[in-house]
């Protein structure tokens, strides 16, 4: 672990389960290919953390849940755009497991996300009501863990809305290029996605710049 003086940095690992990764229900084109720069990345940390997307089998996110709808469909609920996906990452199921190659014995904590029967959460943070939190910033905060580094899938929804609200926090963000993988779902929204990340203060950076 990092005991260079400066404030304090978590890796916080977002969501790298078997469903975003390539044979899971909503895989993330090469999700998998993140999983070893992560493990190398995690000594250079003074804490790493990680979230699961955990979700019940009725999840209002889920497509199945909603009659006629099909997947990446767009609907409102709740006066929001609720995008609908496959089934993924249901409470207990292999698909919601972290992946098998992931190293877990540095995770200081894992926390959960997205148990609510009709409430998403795609941030770390919050849930997608954008008050309801997660209990991860006061974590973080209750630590000294100012400087966030993040990486995971995928990096144009949960990783996306992660940053934004850790900048709208206080944080100092980082997004670890990398170490990220994206949907790009309508195409060309990834590179928007980090252009407003860029402009909100995230800063990127690569794997190779970080660490011993
Ligand atoms: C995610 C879509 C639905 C993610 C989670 O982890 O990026 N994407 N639920
Ligand atoms: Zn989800």
């Amino acid at each position: 672990m990092s005991s260079d003086s400066g404030p304090a940095k978590v890796l916080l690992v977002v969501d790298v389960q078997n469903d975003f990764c390539p044979g899971g229900s909503l895989a993330v084109p090469d999700g998998d290919r993140i999983v070893g720069v992560i493990n190398r990345l995690m000594e250079s940390f003074d804490a790493v953390v990680a979230t699961q997307d955990w979700h019940p089998e009725d999840h209002v996110s889920f497509a199945s849940s909603h009659a006629g709808a099909k997947p990446f469909d767009a609907i409102e609920v709740d006066g929001r755009e609720q995008v609908l996906w496959p089934d993924h990452c249901v409470i207990g199921s292999r698909g919601a497991e972290l992946h098998p190659d992931l190293d877990t014995d540095p995770l200081r904590a894992v926390f959960r996300k997205g148990s609510s029967p009709a409430l998403d959460s795609y941030s770390a943070f919050f849930e997608n009501d954008r008050r309801t939190p997660t209990g991860v910033e006061g974590y973080l905060k209750d630590l000294g863990l100012t400087s966030v580094y993040l990486v995971g899938l995928a990096t144009d929804v949960c990783v996306y809305y992660s940053a934004m609200d850790a900048v709208r926090r206080g944080f100092d963000v980082w997004l670890v290029e990398d170490a990220c993988r994206g949907i790009d779902s309508p195409p060309g929204s990834l590179a928007g996605r980090l252009e407003e990340m860029g402009a909100a203060g995230v800063r990127m950076v690569r794997s190779g710049d970080l660490g011993p």
